[in-house]
């Protein structure tokens, strides 16, 4: 055995999920290991792909993802993924062959590259510790939900290494990682994540993180927790209109918090990353911010207290935090101290686990209090709780449907059992708010990094992670254009996939931002594009819609075989840019 196989093995016995990658000749003997102990492996066809469909899996599994790439331009290719999932802290493991000679035309300073977007880099340096050092990389990705760079330099993968029993060695690792605490950093859920350092990067120890982030105590001025739980219990037991909004720290807490919201009598609603959470309630609003229906922003606006749930109320959930009144007083519960004071700072904070603090909160609230809930809120939530029961004028003709009516028309026709994923630009808000999910698994949504591209690829991985949902990738013309490489995975996978692309023929974000000042717009306008006949080459399904009756196609589609992906090609309308967008714009 080599030190790369034994990385594969120690990887597998640790309990990865599925690993996803481009295989080069420095990640060829890794890949190859983790598949002969049972890892799955989905070869993409670009490793910002793999990087990204690694990231969507975690997020919607709930295991560490695994991706795997070829030293120096396999990495440079993936980074865009990787900053994407460590501004998110989601727990990732990027395997990466490492060319450590400076001569080499694959050398660059990958751990610098790594530490740059704030993932933590660590290597593994000979035969003698391989297995500690890869448990170590698991743990701080697991344990402290980071995105961990594993260097693997090419002469240290080619050394003999000791057989590695599968057993004893399950027995080993499991061992080990109970035995030594992670501590890479806070268990963050803010958005961005701590600002790494550039500490330890020429060991095998981990770079950009292993001891930077801030601790609890007196003098950054955090409460202690026994003082936030008890503020907090007051101010819930006194507010007469109490919002909860959950972000990705309360994805899988939905029944602490709504017995919490039952008994304070609190309304329950979401960022954009956790949509679906409360689906079914009939206090859930949905999602909070740009997104929100005007029913939601109204009653948010009006709330007497609002409480962030691993949520750091940022500027996208807030509405540049126009959507917190002047007399609302703010509560935060978050792993990360610091995320108390980020965005819209919290007056109460209160620092741990949310499902923890909320059923510690629920035993010491007395009940009884009705809070925000009447059934005439009730009966108002039902009729205009949706975006769909908003009136709006149809602008479809000419060639062209308007994006809320196709919209609207998918919701209907596509089956419930879904997991939607979407890409970036103008288009954005129309599949996030007019598609329904069952829950917080049906939602996946990679926009840390605000990247267009990454959308077709957290589909993919999204799939992946939940086989038995009907997956549906939402695109923009040139977000689907950059991802489509990964159209070869999707048909060789054989997901039951929709692909929707909101064509117009244009950035339109930037068509929305830039031309009502006059300028040329030569730069971010496009020739049409035969979406579909690329599709088609590909091996997929496709429908063009220009209007309401093209739809039918979508119809055949799934009430036929769904033997082959299906690619919507819609020509959506282009007169204005959306709502949402003027809200983001604010942050540029
Ligand atoms: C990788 C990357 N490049 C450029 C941008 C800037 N950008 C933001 S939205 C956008 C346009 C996206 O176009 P499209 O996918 O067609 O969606 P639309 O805005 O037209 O709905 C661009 C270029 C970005 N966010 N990410
Ligand atoms: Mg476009």
């Amino acid at each position: 055995m080599i030190v790369a196989e034994a990385v594969g093995r120690v990887l597998a016995a640790c309990g990865a999920g599925t690993a996803f990658g481009v295989v080069g000749s420095g990640n060829f003997h890794v890949t190859n290991a983790l598949v002969a102990a049972g890892v799955p492996f989905v070869a993409a066809r670009h490793e910002g792909g793999a990087a990204t469909m690694a990231d969507a899996y975690a997020r919607m599994s709930g295991r560490a993802g695994i991706v795997s790439v070829h030293q120096g331009p396999g990495l440079t290719n993936a980074m865009t993924g990787i900053t994407e999932a460590a501004k998110s802290r989601t727990p990732l493991i990027v395997l990466a062959g490492e060319a450590t000679e400076p001569q080499s035309n694959f050398h660059i300073d990958q751990s610098a590259l790594a530490v740059a977007v704030g993932a933590v880099a660590m290597r593994v340096t000979g035969a003698g510790d391989v297995v500690e050092r890869v448990v170590r990389a698991y743990q701080v990705a697991v344990g402290d939900r980071r995105t961990v760079l594993l260097n693997l330099p090419l002469d240290v993968q080619s050394t003999p290494c000791p057989d590695l029993d599968p057993t004893t060695l399950t027995a080993r690792t499991t061992r080990l990682l109970t035995a030594a605490p992670p501590s890479a950093g806070p268990s963050a859920s803010t958005a961005t994540g701590s600002t790494p350092t550039l500490a330890g990067r020429s060991s095998g120890e981990p770079a950009g993180g292993e001891g930077s982030g801030p601790e609890p105590s007196p003098s950054t001025g955090v409460p202690s927790v026994e003082d936030g739980l008890l503020e907090l219990v007051r101010a819930l037991e006194t507010a007469r209109r109490p919002v909860f909004i959950a972000g990705r720290g309360a994805r899988r807490a939905r029944r602490e918090l709504e017995e919490l919201a039952e008994r304070t009598g609190a309304l329950l609603a979401t960022s954009a990353v956790a949509k679906g959470l409360f689906r079914g309630s009939p206090w859930d609003l949905d999602v909070s911010g740009g997104f929100a229906t005007p029913l939601t922003a109204e009653l948010i606006r009006a709330a007497d207290l609002v409480v962030g749930w691993g949520c750091a109320l940022n500027m996208w959930t807030t509405r540049h935090g126009s959507l917190i009144s002047p007399g609302t007083r703010v509560a935060k519960v978050d792993l990360d101290p610091a995320a108390l004071k980020t965005h819209v700072p919290a007056d109460v904070g209160v620092v741990g686990d949310v499902a923890e603090v909320a059923r510690s909160l629920t035993a010491r609230v007395r009940a009884g209090a009705p809070g925000y809930r009447s059934p005439e809120l009730a009966g108002r939530i039902e009729a205009e709780g949706r975006w769909r029961a908003v009136p709006y004028e149809d602008e479809s003709g000419g060639g062209r449907i308007d994006p809320r009516t196709l919209t609207i028309a998918l919701d209907d026709l596509l089956p419930q059992d879904r997991i939607v994923s979407i890409d970036s630009g103008n288009f954005m808000g129309y599949p996030s708010m007019f598609l329904d999910v069952p829950d917080e698994n049906g939602f996946c949504f990679t926009q840390a990094f605000q990247s267009i591209g990454l959308g077709l690829a957290t589909a993919i991985g999204a799939a992946v992670a939940r086989p038995g949902r009907l997956p549906v990738a939402a695109l923009g013309d040139g977000g689907a254009l950059m991802g489509l490489a990964e159209l070869e995975t999707v048909v060789r996978l054989g997901l039951p996939m929709v692909i929707v692309v909101y064509d117009d023929e244009a950035y339109g974000a930037e068509v929305h931002h830039f031309g009502p000042h006059g300028h040329p717009l030569d730069t971010v306008r496009f020739p049409p594009a035969d979406l579909a006949a690329i599709a088609r080459g590909h091996g997929l399904a496709a429908v063009t819609v220009t209007g309401p009756d093209d739809l039918a196609g979508v119809a055949e589609w799934t009430g036929g075989e769904r033997d082959r992906p299906l690619l919507v090609h819609a020509k959506v309308t282009r007169e204005r840019g959306s709502w949402w967008l003027e809200e983001a714009f604010k942050g540029h």
